[in-house]
Protein backbone atom coordinates (compact mmCIF):
# COMPACT_ATOMS: atom_id res chain seq x y z
CA UNK A 1 0.00 0.00 0.00
CA UNK A 2 2.77 2.27 -0.81
CA UNK A 3 2.11 4.90 -2.88
CA UNK A 4 4.08 7.18 -5.94
CA UNK A 5 5.48 9.36 -3.19
CA UNK A 6 6.73 6.79 -0.78
CA UNK A 7 3.71 7.34 1.67
CA UNK A 8 1.84 3.95 3.51
CA UNK A 9 -1.04 3.92 5.64
CA UNK A 10 -1.53 0.70 7.38
CA UNK A 11 -4.86 0.58 8.43
CA UNK A 12 -5.31 -1.38 12.08
CA UNK A 13 -1.69 -2.44 12.19
CA UNK A 14 -1.57 -2.49 15.59
CA UNK A 15 -4.03 -5.13 17.53
CA UNK A 16 -6.35 -3.73 19.99
CA UNK A 17 -4.00 -5.55 23.45
CA UNK A 18 -1.44 -3.61 21.57
CA UNK A 19 -2.48 -0.32 21.13
CA UNK A 20 -4.43 -0.95 25.19
CA UNK A 21 -0.12 -1.50 26.04
CA UNK A 22 1.21 1.07 24.16
CA UNK A 23 -1.51 3.55 25.78
CA UNK A 24 -0.31 1.92 29.16
CA UNK A 25 3.00 2.46 28.81
CA UNK A 26 2.92 6.05 27.52
CA UNK A 27 0.64 7.21 30.24
CA UNK A 28 3.29 5.14 32.78
CA UNK A 29 6.04 7.37 31.29
CA UNK A 30 4.09 10.42 31.67
CA UNK A 31 4.33 10.50 35.35
CA UNK A 32 8.45 10.86 34.87
CA UNK A 33 8.08 13.21 31.20
CA UNK A 34 4.88 14.74 31.92
CA UNK A 35 3.03 16.39 28.75
CA UNK A 36 3.42 19.95 28.49
CA UNK A 37 2.76 22.78 25.66
CA UNK A 38 5.08 23.77 23.97
CA UNK A 39 5.48 27.61 22.35
CA UNK A 40 6.79 27.98 18.59
CA UNK A 41 9.93 30.21 18.28
CA UNK A 42 7.45 32.86 17.80
CA UNK A 43 6.10 32.40 21.30
CA UNK A 44 2.28 30.82 20.34
CA UNK A 45 1.59 27.76 22.18
CA UNK A 46 0.87 24.80 20.76
CA UNK A 47 -2.85 23.35 21.05
CA UNK A 48 -1.05 19.41 21.48
CA UNK A 49 0.87 18.68 24.51
CA UNK A 50 3.67 16.66 24.03
CA UNK A 51 6.60 14.13 25.70
CA UNK A 52 8.88 11.99 24.51
CA UNK A 53 10.29 8.90 24.51
CA UNK A 54 13.80 7.38 23.86
CA UNK A 55 17.50 8.75 23.78
CA UNK A 56 15.66 12.21 21.90
CA UNK A 57 12.88 13.92 21.42
CA UNK A 58 11.69 17.39 19.64
CA UNK A 59 11.51 20.46 21.83
CA UNK A 60 10.31 24.04 20.35
CA UNK A 61 10.87 26.97 22.21
CA UNK A 62 12.00 30.54 21.57
CA UNK A 63 15.40 29.16 20.81
CA UNK A 64 13.77 27.46 17.79
CA UNK A 65 13.27 23.68 16.90
CA UNK A 66 15.43 20.76 17.71
CA UNK A 67 15.96 17.45 19.59
CA UNK A 68 17.07 17.07 23.42
CA UNK A 69 18.10 13.94 25.19
CA UNK A 70 16.19 15.68 28.34
CA UNK A 71 12.24 16.86 28.88
CA UNK A 72 12.68 20.38 29.68
CA UNK A 73 10.63 21.08 32.73
CA UNK A 74 12.18 18.02 34.18
CA UNK A 75 15.98 17.92 33.21
CA UNK A 76 15.85 14.27 33.10
CA UNK A 77 16.29 12.20 30.42
CA UNK A 78 13.53 10.99 28.36
CA UNK A 79 12.15 7.36 29.41
CA UNK A 80 12.99 4.55 27.28
CA UNK A 81 11.20 3.65 23.71
CA UNK A 82 8.92 0.18 24.78
CA UNK A 83 9.62 -2.49 22.76
CA UNK A 84 6.35 -2.53 21.58
CA UNK A 85 7.55 0.55 19.46
CA UNK A 86 11.89 -1.33 19.06
CA UNK A 87 10.41 -4.15 17.20
CA UNK A 88 7.46 -2.11 14.96
CA UNK A 89 10.85 0.01 13.70
CA UNK A 90 12.84 -2.75 13.50
CA UNK A 91 10.24 -4.62 11.37
CA UNK A 92 8.77 -1.83 9.22
CA UNK A 93 12.03 0.52 8.85
CA UNK A 94 15.55 -1.06 9.74
CA UNK A 95 16.56 -3.56 11.71
CA UNK A 96 19.74 -2.52 12.71
CA UNK A 97 19.44 0.79 13.16
CA UNK A 98 17.43 1.96 15.60
CA UNK A 99 15.17 4.60 16.03
CA UNK A 100 16.41 7.58 18.43
CA UNK A 101 13.44 9.92 19.04
CA UNK A 102 10.00 9.45 19.95
CA UNK A 103 7.82 12.10 20.18
CA UNK A 104 4.36 11.61 21.73
CA UNK A 105 1.52 14.03 20.50
CA UNK A 106 -1.39 14.34 22.96
CA UNK A 107 -5.02 15.81 21.25
CA UNK A 108 -7.64 16.26 23.63
CA UNK A 109 -10.45 17.83 21.42
CA UNK A 110 -10.10 21.08 19.93
CA UNK A 111 -6.17 20.44 19.78
CA UNK A 112 -4.76 20.80 15.81
CA UNK A 113 -1.45 20.65 14.43
CA UNK A 114 -0.98 22.79 11.55
CA UNK A 115 0.54 22.60 8.12
CA UNK A 116 4.07 21.96 8.19
CA UNK A 117 7.22 19.88 7.20
CA UNK A 118 9.53 17.50 9.76
CA UNK A 119 13.08 19.06 8.68
CA UNK A 120 14.87 18.58 11.83
CA UNK A 121 16.65 15.60 11.25
CA UNK A 122 20.17 14.46 10.42
CA UNK A 123 19.30 12.30 7.22
CA UNK A 124 15.89 12.62 5.51
CA UNK A 125 16.56 9.33 4.17
CA UNK A 126 15.42 7.29 7.10
CA UNK A 127 11.18 7.75 6.88
CA UNK A 128 9.23 8.81 9.64
CA UNK A 129 6.84 6.18 11.38
CA UNK A 130 3.98 6.95 13.00
CA UNK A 131 1.25 5.31 15.16
CA UNK A 132 -2.43 6.85 15.82
CA UNK A 133 -4.05 5.73 19.03
CA UNK A 134 -7.44 6.92 20.43
CA UNK A 135 -10.20 9.15 18.41
CA UNK A 136 -9.84 9.33 14.74
CA UNK A 137 -8.04 11.95 13.56
CA UNK A 138 -8.67 14.32 10.31
CA UNK A 139 -5.20 14.13 8.97
CA UNK A 140 -3.68 16.00 5.73
CA UNK A 141 -0.91 15.67 3.60
CA UNK A 142 0.31 17.60 0.91
CA UNK A 143 3.49 17.84 -1.53
CA UNK A 144 6.95 19.37 -1.44
CA UNK A 145 5.47 22.90 -1.39
CA UNK A 146 3.17 24.90 1.11
CA UNK A 147 0.80 25.26 -2.00
CA UNK A 148 -0.60 22.92 -4.21
CA UNK A 149 -3.05 20.29 -3.92
CA UNK A 150 -3.62 18.33 -0.34
CA UNK A 151 -5.79 14.88 0.20
CA UNK A 152 -7.67 14.82 3.59
CA UNK A 153 -7.45 11.29 5.18
CA UNK A 154 -8.56 9.59 8.64
CA UNK A 155 -6.12 7.76 10.52
CA UNK A 156 -7.80 6.21 13.20
CA UNK A 157 -6.77 3.76 16.34
CA UNK A 158 -4.05 1.15 15.32
CA UNK A 159 -3.22 2.54 11.98
CA UNK A 160 0.26 3.11 11.56
CA UNK A 161 1.78 5.77 8.57
CA UNK A 162 5.07 5.16 6.74
CA UNK A 163 6.60 8.46 5.62
CA UNK A 164 9.52 7.53 3.05
CA UNK A 165 11.00 8.88 0.01
CA UNK A 166 9.45 12.25 -1.51
CA UNK A 167 6.64 12.26 1.27
CA UNK A 168 9.47 12.07 3.94
CA UNK A 169 9.51 16.00 3.47
CA UNK A 170 5.97 16.35 2.67
CA UNK A 171 3.73 19.14 4.18
CA UNK A 172 1.56 17.70 6.23
CA UNK A 173 -1.18 18.52 9.56
CA UNK A 174 -4.09 17.43 11.38
CA UNK A 175 -7.03 19.56 10.85
CA UNK A 176 -9.30 18.28 13.97
CA UNK A 177 -9.91 15.02 15.57
CA UNK A 178 -12.96 13.44 15.97
CA UNK A 179 -14.04 13.45 19.65
CA UNK A 180 -15.60 10.71 21.27
CA UNK A 181 -14.82 8.04 18.54
CA UNK A 182 -12.55 5.88 20.61
CA UNK A 183 -12.40 5.44 24.66
CA UNK A 184 -9.00 4.23 24.65
CA UNK A 185 -7.26 7.40 25.82
CA UNK A 186 -8.08 8.06 29.71
CA UNK A 187 -10.12 11.30 29.66
CA UNK A 188 -10.80 10.93 25.84
CA UNK A 189 -8.69 12.10 22.80
CA UNK A 190 -5.70 11.04 20.20
CA UNK A 191 -2.60 9.83 21.05
CA UNK A 192 0.01 9.89 18.19
CA UNK A 193 3.70 8.87 18.53
CA UNK A 194 6.27 9.83 15.73
CA UNK A 195 9.53 7.85 15.64
CA UNK A 196 12.42 9.30 14.37
CA UNK A 197 16.37 8.49 13.74
CA UNK A 198 17.03 12.33 14.36
CA UNK A 199 20.64 12.21 15.23
CA UNK A 200 23.61 12.15 12.27
CA UNK A 201 25.51 8.53 11.70
CA UNK A 202 28.02 8.45 13.92
CA UNK A 203 31.63 9.47 12.54
CA UNK A 204 33.27 7.00 10.67
CA UNK A 205 35.79 5.28 12.89
CA UNK A 206 39.54 6.50 12.29
CA UNK A 207 41.69 4.58 10.56
CA UNK A 208 43.97 2.64 12.02
CA UNK A 209 47.57 3.90 11.73
CA UNK A 210 49.46 1.34 10.27
CA UNK A 211 52.71 1.99 12.45
C1 LIG B 1 6.20 12.99 8.82
N1 LIG B 1 2.26 14.60 13.78
O1 LIG B 1 4.53 15.21 15.14
S1 LIG B 1 1.89 12.01 12.12
C2 LIG B 1 4.44 15.59 13.95
O2 LIG B 1 -0.81 13.04 13.85
C3 LIG B 1 3.20 15.33 13.20
O3 LIG B 1 0.34 14.03 15.38
C4 LIG B 1 1.00 14.36 13.17
O4 LIG B 1 3.08 15.77 12.10
C5 LIG B 1 0.10 13.74 14.20
O5 LIG B 1 5.36 16.14 13.34
C6 LIG B 1 1.08 13.54 11.92
C7 LIG B 1 1.87 11.34 10.50
C8 LIG B 1 2.76 11.97 9.50
C9 LIG B 1 2.23 12.19 8.28
C10 LIG B 1 2.98 12.69 7.24
C11 LIG B 1 4.31 12.96 7.41
C12 LIG B 1 4.07 12.25 9.70
C13 LIG B 1 4.87 12.74 8.65
C14 LIG B 1 5.09 13.40 6.33
C15 LIG B 1 6.40 13.60 6.50
C16 LIG B 1 6.97 13.41 7.73
FE1 LIG C 1 4.99 16.36 11.34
Amino acid sequence: MRDETGFTLLPGRLSPDDQARLVADIMQAAREAPFHVQATPGGKPMSVETTGLGPLSWVSDRLGYRYEPRHPLTGQPWPPMPPLLQALWADLVDPVVPADAGLVNLYRPGARMGLHRDEDEADFAFPVLSISLGDTALFRIGGLTRKGPTRSLRLASGDVCLLAGQSRLAYHGVDRIIPGSSRLVPGGGRINITLRRAAPPPALAAPVPSR
